[in-house]
């Protein structure tokens, strides 16, 4: 039996050991380990019809790991497996393990029904690990009716993450000078819930003219969803208070798909762009795996970074080198 097979048999087991195994396996840069983790991939069954994907993005600090323990505890109180993967784009892989957000889930960490697992950012984009996919995957696989993915928002990953769960919930927090922080409006459409943490203490009343202000904008805003009106809530993950009814909103949006066929047509999206995001990265590798190229690709860069040619036209003239050795190649073995 193959690394892979064996791997797929121990996770239908609900073996967390074979599973934090998996996913390494899956994030390993090493090209050996790359036909075991597709042959894991290959074997594991579908998941379950009653998984759940749930993003959550938002500012560094605004209480994302704190959420998630709150809402994690209740998650499992009602009886669910709970796996939280979390992208931190500070975590460095620091003699051989990741320091990272376990140590602030300190409950969920330590709770054998919930599997919590950083993982550093990888690679180009600084944010979404292009395997989180498969992470995902793999929890489900093992019984976890609940996947959350936390990611800071930085860049690209909101978007990434969003593209691989069911409902995105993007969570807030009002800062002493009132204004939201550190939010994008293209990220703001992506959302589904939001959630304006640190109603409590001195916060309360900025978060409350947060939310308003969080209304004024979504109204106006096209959703993502058919018939469904992005809920605002104010919440304290500190205090606990009103993380029962973001759950419920939760649970309303996934029923609000399930009801209209809408899971299974964003899943089939999801697959789409993740086809081509999959396409885009591995034409990347294969690019930049050419050390040729890659001594172009540093050329182009620095003529970029002194002002020298636009981005776009870098990436044309390093586009036309590769496809120049693509032609060369395939000269030699026909
Ligand atoms: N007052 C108040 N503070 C909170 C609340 N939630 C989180 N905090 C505090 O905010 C700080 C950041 O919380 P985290 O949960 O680590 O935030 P995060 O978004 O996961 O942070 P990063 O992962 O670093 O981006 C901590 O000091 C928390 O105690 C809340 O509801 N109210
Ligand atoms: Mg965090």
């Amino acid at each position: 039996m193959s690394v892979g097979e064996a791997l797929a048999q121990a996770i239908e087991k609900k073996d967390r050991r074979a599973l934090a195994q998996a996913i390494t396996l899956v994030e390993s840069a090493q090209p050996a380990h790359r036909a075991d983790a597709d042959a894991l991939m290959a074997h594991l069954k579908s998941p379950p019809e009653t998984a759940f994907r749930i993003g959550i993005t938002g500012p560094p600090g605004a209480g994302k790991s704190t959420l998630i323990e709150a809402m994690g505890q209740r998650l499992i109180g009602e009886g669910h497996r709970l796996a939280v993967l979390t992208i931190d784009p500070s975590s460095r892989i620091s003699g051989g393990s990741i320091l990272g957000d376990k140590t602030r889930m300190p409950t969920l960490s330590a709770d054998p029904k919930a599997f919590v697992r950083p993982s550093p950012s990888s690679g180009i984009e600084g944010g979404v690990s292009r395997h989180t996919q498969e992470a995902i995957l793999l929890c489900e696989a093992c019984g976890f009716d609940r996947v959350l993915v936390e990611t800071v928002g930085v860049g690209q990953s909101e978007l990434r993450v969003a593209q691989m769960t069911d409902v995105f919930v993007l969570l807030l927090a009002p800062s002493a000078g009132d204004e939201l922080q550190g939010i994008k409006r293209g990220v703001m459409e992506l959302a589904d819930v939001i959630l304006i943490n640190k109603s409590d203490g001195d916060l309360r009343a900025a978060a409350q003219r947060a939310a308003a202000e969080c209304l004024a904008s979504t109204g106006l805003m096209k959703t993502q969803t058919p018939d469904w009106t992005v809920p605002v809530l104010n919440i304290s993950a500190l205090e606990g208070d009103g993380i029962a009814q973001a759950l419920s909103e939760l649970e309303r949006f996934h029923q609000h798909l399930k009801d209209r066929g809408l899971i299974d047509l964003r899943r089939r999206h999801q697959a789409s762009e993740a086809l081509t995001t999959s396409i885009q990265e591995a034409l990347y590798d294969a690019a930049t795996g050419d050390p040729n190229l890659n001594r172009e690709l540093d050329r182009v860069r620095k003529l970029v970074l002194s002002g020298n040619l636009t981005p776009r036209l870098a990436a044309a003239r390093f586009v036309d080198q590769f496809t120049a050795r693509i032609g060369k190649s395939n000269d030699r073995t026909t």
